[in-house]
């Protein structure tokens, strides 16, 4: 099969024609948001995001820490091990306060907006 050169015009503008909608894809595109945990805490503590974004805890910690939402068990990371990470998406509306299960004293929060 050959190309020629009316096909790729015909491309190029079908590409052309596609852009307004991708970049309404590009615009609703969702942010993915770091908590960091160092030193038995989680950075930032309280976080507002937007609905269908995600959430990645990164564990710059010397021990494993996790991720739970302990009141409402939505969600829970499992341990995260040094230098590893997790990440959780939030599709809808709430508030999520939540902790590490093994360190019930690491607490923080999450709204999602
Ligand atoms: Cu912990």
């Amino acid at each position: 099969m050959t190309t020629t050169r009316r096909d790729f015009l015909r491309t190029g503008a079908a590409t052309l024609a596609a852009l307004p909608f991708l970049a309404a894809i590009a615009a609703q595109a969702q942010t993915t948001h770091t908590v960091t945990i160092k030193n038995f805490a989680f950075s930032p503590a309280d976080l507002t995001i937007a609905a269908g974004d995600t959430v990645t805890w990164v564990n710059e910690d010397r021990a494993a820490h996790s991720a739970w939402q302990d009141s409402g068990d939505a969600f829970d990371t499992g341990l995260i091990r040094p230098g590893e990470s997790a990440s959780q998406t939030f599709p809808s509306a709430g508030s999520f306060s939540y902790r590490c299960r093994p360190h019930g004293n690491m607490r923080a929060s999450i709204t999602v907006g």
